[in-house]
């Protein structure tokens, strides 16, 4: 008799947000990376990805996916690759045990929900990924390791990988062809650092001008600053990184985020034509940040920009008033802050 059972699983992932960042490929299929990254898992309460997948017999047609309601195109070739690794894995658990559901050839339903604007430079595509690709996993009860996750969702979207771990964490560019040592790695746990906080400045909730895919592969083929950034200032940036997370010393966290962020943006301006992320209103959020660190004497505050104008402020739990407090000053009760209480990373790792 057919199996007309719905077998279903739910999953949330949050969003990251990188202070070295990942900006260019070296294998465009793959989503292999050109440098390594770091980012900061964000409070789930905050800004997250909440996904059911479901499976069954009785399902007829091809996989589908919901994003807020609106039906998504699945034919592309990285949701087909995360469809087809995810479904090779239960495909193998089948093989061992014949006792187990088929549910490695059942049609998949997806139905993903994002609290916060899609694609407009808040990393989207990282929790939606991270959503997906853990949503089947665990759907097909599969015993991977957020390592392994990681090599997945990768290939959903790059920055997807990181969104598999909480706290701080990597992601190593990595060396073979295949990918399979490019993967995601937890530099310290949320607890280790738990006074980080983060505020974010909506300064524009529409959809970015150039995609990310797009946009760093023009900078590969035309920065002549990137090569620099790449070999050798990433390589350093890292090791930095690493080190100031794990002695929990904001002035070098904040310092190197800074940094970092407008070492990005200056190879999108060196990029043929030009790609702007950040707008007046980003370059205002960079100059409040700069008062705000002169009037302390000292880094307590540490801005970053994606591939949109949105401003992601760091500061530590101690200087609420100082920095998230300027900034809802500055903007009184306006929409504009998503996170206003400051999204504390958290742990995601089951
Ligand atoms: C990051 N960004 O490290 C950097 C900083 C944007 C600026 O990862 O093509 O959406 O899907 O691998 O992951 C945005 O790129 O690009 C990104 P794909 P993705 O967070």
């Amino acid at each position: 008799m057919a199996d007309t059972t719905v077998y279903r699983a739910s999953t949330t992932a949050p969003v990251n947000i990188a202070v070295i960042k990942y900006w260019g490929k070296r294998d465009p299929k793959l989503n292999l990376p050109t440098n390594s990254s770091l980012s900061v898992t964000l409070s789930q309460s905050d800004l997250r990805t909440h996904t059911t997948a479901s499976c069954s017999g009785a399902y007829t047609g091809p996989d589908t996916l919901l994003l807020n309601g609106a039906p998504q195109d699945v034919s592309g070739a990285r949701t087909q690759a995360c469809f087809r690794e995810l479904r090779a894995l239960r495909s193998a658990l089948e093989a061992s045990d014949a006792a187990l559901p088929k549910l490695s050839t059942f049609p998949l339903r997806i139905a993903s929900e994002n609290n916060f604007p899609t694609a407009a430079g808040l990393a989207s595509s990282a929790a939606g990924f991270a959503a997906l690709v853990r949503a089947i996993a665990d759907l097909y009860a599969l015993p991977a390791s957020a390592t392994e996750l990681s090599r997945i969702a990768r290939q959903g979207s790059g920055s997807a990988c990181r969104s598999l771990f909480g706290g701080y964490v990597g992601w190593e560019k990595g060396a073979a062809a295949d990918g399979s040592d490019s993967l995601a790695y937890q530099v310290a746990p949320a607890a280790h650092w738990p006074q980080m906080r983060a505020v974010i400045l909506v300064v524009s909730a529409a959809k970015k001008g150039v995609s990310s895919t797009t946009g760093m592969q023009a900078t590969v083929a035309t920065s002549s600053l990137f090569p620099a950034r790449a070999n050798e200032t990433v390589p350093r940036r890292m090791r930095e990184m690493e080190d100031a997370v794990r002695s929990r010393d904001f002035e070098a966290f904040g310092k190197v985020t800074m940094k970092d962020s407008n070492s990005f943006h200056a190879t999108c301006l060196d990029t043929e034509p030009p790609i702007f992320y950040m707008n007046d209103v980003s370059r205002a959020a960079v100059r409040a940040v700069e008062c705000i660190n002169e009037a302390a004497g000292k880094t307590i505050a540490a801005y970053t920009f994606d591939a949109g104008p949105n401003a992601v402020v760091y500061y530590l739990e101690e200087h609420e008033q100082q920095v998230a407090g300027v900034f809802k000053a500055l903007l009184g009760d306006k929409d504009g802050w998503a996170g206003s209480r400051g999204a504390a990373v958290q742990d995601n790792t089951d």
